[in-house]
């Protein structure tokens, strides 16, 4: 059996290298050819721990292959961007396009007996969708839409869940919701799971599936808006939320996530939208939550402005261009290389911009800033340079913070959006 990836990101290289780990054979397909290239020479293009073992030995032992034209197989897994766009007025409307681009792609090659499987983030009806497409490009086979358990070919969506930084581990263990247009359909895509997840399959329907994924992500970003919120109350009248919240955790049925900068990613601050672009008025909530974590980078911005007030009051013969400013990390979430979607570097661009003044960003898991969305601005330094700034502003916790405590100075202001340096966002006020 030869099971095909579409799709060779975050989620579908580590995918089809685990069922090539258990010794099936995957072609991988992706459109961009320095992806592809990367990949047959036993390489990766993207990171995450374990992930270029895993790419390395299954090329090396032949079982797992990348090629830019689909080819036939018995499995087709599809494992491609959803992003949003703007549209008819709504901001947030899911974007098909890569989804509707490999159904059209893969359609050529199907075959009596062949499983589809959609592991993108989509909105519900999306696997509905692709069936649809499949079958206006192939008149010659049937489909569940149409024949049930008769179809030709079965489709079912399977949501990937895993944790970036965590991605190996979680494929295998995590366990699985395995949504398909038809009892069979599930019972195929289970099958197809069962090779590589430990964890439980579990069947429901497609819609079910879809909801699944949107939920559990809607979930965590409305908790994670509890806590952003909190912070902002606390900050304004004068509480620790960082002991606040250890408090309150002591309560043996409430468990309080963690303040930040925003909500970063490519997952969380994206899916709650499909929720509310289908059922606008009903998803109250889940919208004003989205509203709270994407605006909390400015409130960081205007926290770095006061704190930049502060210390041109203490120190009148400086103006705003001596005064320096250092970040501590840019990724949208600790011990990763991430910067995409990042509420870091967005607020890291915007004090540049403002203070048209370089800004210092202390960021161990990366070489270089990315020219395309870093600000020229921003300049790499040390951890050791960054400590000897004016104004700290801590928006990672990273590893390599958390280990070092911030050296007591009277003439530093801290913002700690992370509670790792300083009981309050903004403390020593002097
Ligand atoms: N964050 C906070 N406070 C917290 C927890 C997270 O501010 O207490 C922030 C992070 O800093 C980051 C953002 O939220 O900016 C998202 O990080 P995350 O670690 O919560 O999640 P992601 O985006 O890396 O991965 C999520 C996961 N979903 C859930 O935990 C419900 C993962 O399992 C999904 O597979 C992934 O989305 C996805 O691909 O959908």
């Amino acid at each position: 059996n030869t099971i095909s990836v579409i799709g060779l990101g975050y989620i579908g290289l580590p995918t089809a290298a685990v069922i090539a780990s258990r010794r099936k054979k995957v072609i991988g397909v992706d459109i961009n050819q320095h992806a592809v290239d990367t990949i047959n020479q036993g390489d990766i293009h993207i990171v995450e721990p374990e992930l270029d073992i895993v790419v390395h030995s299954a090329v090396k032992e032949g079982y797992l292959r990348a090629t830019t034209q689909p080819e036939p197989a018995d499995a087709f897994l599809i494992a491609v961007p959803t992003p949003f766009k703007a549209e008819g007025g709504n901001e947030h409307v899911p974007d098909l396009t890569y989804i509707q681009a490999a159904s059209k792609a893969i359609a050529p090659v199907l075959k009596k007996g062949d499983l589809v499987i959609l592991e993108s983030t989509s909105p519900v009806g999306a696997t509905e969708q692709v069936a649809k497409w499949l079958a206006e490009a192939r008149s010659d086979l049937t489909f569940p839409q149409t024949h049930g358990e008769d179809s030709d070919i079965r489709v079912a969506h399977c949501p990937e869940r895993v944790l970036p930084g965590h991605v190996v581990r979680e494929l295998v263990e995590n366990d699985r919701v395995i949504g398909g247009m038809t009892a069979k359909c599930s019972a195929a895509a289970s099958e197809l799971y069962k090779i590589f997840v430990e964890g439980e399959c579990i069947t429901t329907t497609a819609r079910t599936a879809e909801m699944a994924k949107l939920t559990e992500n809607s979930f965590r970003d409305v908790n994670i808006a509890f806590a952003n919120e909190l912070s902002i109350i606390c900050d304004k009248i004068d509480i620790s939320v960082w002991e606040l919240i250890r408090l309150a955790n002591r309560h043996p049925r409430v468990n309080i996530l963690q303040p930040g900068p925003g909500v970063g990613g490519h997952c969380i601050a994206v899916d709650p939208w499909f929720i509310v672009s289908e059922t606008p008025d009903e998803a109250r909530l889940i919208r004003t939550a989205r509203e709270v974590n994407d605006s909390k980078p400015e409130w960081v911005i205007s926290k770095v402005n006061e704190a930049v007030g502060k210390f041109l009051t203490v120190n009148p013969e400086k103006t705003a261009k001596d005064v320096t400013i250092a970040c501590f990390g840019l990724a949208f979430k600790p011990d990763i290389d991430d910067l995409r979607e990042s509420p870091a570097l967005k607020i890291a661009n915007a004090i540049g911009e403002e203070h048209a003044a370089k800004v210092w960003c202390v960021e161990p898991n990366i070489k270089e800033l990315p020219v395309k969305t870093a600000s020229s601005q921003l300049i790499l330094v040390s951890m050791e340079q960054g400590l000897k700034a004016d104004i700290a502003v801590l928006l990672v916790d990273h590893r390599l913070f958390k280990e070092h405590d911030m050296p007591a100075r009277n003439d530093q202001l801290i913002i700690d959006t992370r509670g790792l340096w300083e009981p309050m966002a903004i403390t020593k006020a002097k």
